[in-house]
């Protein structure tokens, strides 16, 4: 350790700290606006200043390293004039429309004006920058106007998901961020993960907001208003109304849902049952007939638009199977309206998911099994929350309800898709004991949780080995990619999610500011909450779901049919 004074208080510190993780084991929170931890740490926007006794100039504290003896004042008159300066600098060019944006409330910039007291908005009026939206993709909006050239967007897109799609063009006063050769977003080979905005502090990345047709929807007597909630939803939903990170609010969520107005409020977890009957079923047909291995898993839209961007050679290893939200509206719009005798034509299939490549997904070829599209709308966890607030709904007092059935029936496997690892989990749940046809002395594949990017792990099942491998995060998911390539490994069952820890950690979750991304594993924490869902439940396999057995028994006949082909199984694009 080394010591140092910080504020006139003395404390040791590792070796090797910046000035920023010292003081927070001070309990002193320095302010950021760049800085995300290990992912862009660049010291750029000079926000965290302070100073350091010695030196000839305030330093950043989020690169610079403490020294033994040095003594630092993070709060003193120059420190916060120079930190306001710099964000009245901001504001001179920044559209400053901040009673309706869409971040008002969760902006990191507007906090920080707050906090520091700018009242000048206009105190280095001038020449500004006013840049045309892009919206040129399905499932985001760039506004350059609220950028404040930070490169948390730029950084996650390059360095967590491999991509680089977005980055700094021009230079000075005209630099702004955005795709090579001034192209639209929806030209490049952007995987509509929205990790960019995820991490974006102000309101210049948002998703393509819905939100507007779904009320249209609800409010159209003539349509029959169906709404389905992916599994990681509810593990982040309550953070948008101030609950801990980690806090399981399915049941409020599902009262919300009903008092919004819509007909049937069911559960995307029983598709995930349903995803796993038919990848369980393709994965034993490919290993015991020689088929394509490994297997990849198919349900997360950005990892399928990266494959077929980046590895088109690689698309054979891909499940057939369509997601869990196509899949569930593929059989909304068959099945279910045939049993209730409703008119395909007027339902309109609502998705609530914690991703924006959803957004895209909904979008895709070969996604209509009734003649229509399997999915309507799908909405983001942020949308929802939005929705919530818009009607006055006070989440906190609401009951917790149940969902409806029967296509809000579900099992642990279902609910544990949301986290990294829980596919795979769920798929060997069923795999194993159909291979075995014995019951597994437990359900829980440990092996494969966790938050890790890369996890590996082999099970002795029915005398063969089963290698699996499970990737979250595009640049993980290339790591494994080019080990099967390579001819290194031999996995037969291969889980892949686009953002890392998977769906709990989507591109449309609640947003968290940057001081708590860099402290708070907040994936981990989202993700134990979908596992002690599951551990909870009476049924913790797909195959045991009784709304699955009844589907099967009454329509789809068996995992693999012809029936189930048409209607839940899709091809990709080379
Ligand atoms: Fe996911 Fe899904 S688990 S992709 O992450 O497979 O978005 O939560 O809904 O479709 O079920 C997202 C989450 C889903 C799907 C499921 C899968």
């Amino acid at each position: 350790t080394v010591n140092v004074k910080i504020n006139g208080i003395s404390i040791d510190v590792p070796k090797g700290s910046t000035i920023l993780e010292a003081a927070r084991l001070a309990h002193i929170e320095i302010p950021t606006l760049c800085y995300l931890k290990e992912i862009n740490e660049i010291g750029a926007c000079r926000i965290c200043v302070v100073e350091v006794k010695g030196a000839r100039s305030l330093v950043a504290s989020c690169v610079y390293p403490v020294a033994e003896g040095m003594e630092i004042r993070t709060d003193s008159p120059k420190v916060l004039a120079s930190r306001r300066h710099t964000l009245e600098l901001i504001l001179s060019d920044h559209d400053r429309k901040c009673l309706s944006c869409v971040r008002s409330g969760s902006c990191e910039l507007q906090k920080l004006c707050y906090d520091l007291k700018v009242e000048n908005e206009t105190a280095y009026e001038g020449e500004r920058n006013e840049y045309e939206l892009d919206g040129s993709s399905a499932h985001m909006v760039r506004d350059n106007n609220k950028c404040i050239l930070c490169r948390r967007c730029s950084a996650v897109c390059e360095h967590v998901q491999g991509i680089g799609v977005i980055g700094a063009n021009e230079r000075g006063f005209k630099t702004n961020i955005s795709c090579a050769f001034e192209m639209d977003l929806a030209e490049t080979s952007c995987v509509s993960c929205g990790q960019c905005i995820a991490v974006c502090p102000t309101g210049a990345l948002y998703e393509q907001d819905h939100v507007d047709e779904v009320f249209a929807a609800l409010n159209d007597p003539h349509k029959y208003v169906i709404v389905q909630t992916a599994p990681a939803v509810r593990a982040a939903l309550g953070e948008a109304f101030g609950l801990p990170i980690g806090t399981n609010v399915q049941g409020k969520m599902v009262a919300a849902l009903r008092r919004l107005g819509f007909d049937k409020v069911f559960d995307t977890d029983f598709a995930a049952d349903l995803t796993i009957m038919e990848e369980a079923a393709e994965f034993i047909d490919r290993v015991q007939n020689g088929g394509v291995l490994p297997l990849i898993t198919s349900c997360s839209p950005g990892w399928i638009k990266y494959c077929e961007h980046y590895y088109p050679d690689m698309l054979d290893h891909l499940s057939s199977c369509k997601s869990p939200q196509q899949m569930f509206g593929a059989i909304t719009k068959t099945y279910y309206a045939n049993k209730m005798g409703l008119d395909p034509e007027k339902i309109v299939m609502v998705s609530v998911m914690p991703c924006t490549a959803k957004k895209f997904e909904i979008g895709r070829d070969d996604q209509n099994a009734a003649g229509l599209p399997d999915v309507d709308i799908s909405i983001t966890t942020r949308e929802l929350a939005r929705m919530i607030e818009r009607v006055g709904l006070n989440f906190h007092a609401l009951p917790d309800e149940e969902f409806d059935d029967p296509l809000g029936r579900s099992t642990g496997a279902g609910v544990i898709f949301g986290a990294t690892g829980g596919v795979m989990e769920a798929a060997l749940r069923t795999a194993v004991e159909t291979l075995t046809k014995e019951e597994l002395p437990s359900p829980d594949f440990t092996e494969v949780r966790g938050t890790a990017g890369v996890k590996k792990a082999t099970y002795h099942v029915a005398g063969m080995d089963i290698n699996v491998a499970v990737a979250s995060g595009l640049n993980n998911a290339r790591t494994i990619l080019e080990e099967i390539k390579s001819g290194k490994s031999n996995y037969h069952f291969v889980e892949i999610m686009a953002c890392p820890g998977g769906c709990v950690n989507g591109g449309g979750q609640p947003h968290q500011p940057a001081n708590v991304r860099n402290t708070t594993d907040i994936k981990a924490l989202r993700a134990k909450a979908l596992y002690d869902i599951d551990t909870l439940m009476p049924l913790r396999k797909s195959h045991e779901n009784p709304a699955i057995k009844q589907l099967y028994e009454e329509f789809l006949e068996e995992p693999g049919s012809h029936k189930a082909h048409d209607i839940l199984h899709t091809s990709y694009v080379k």
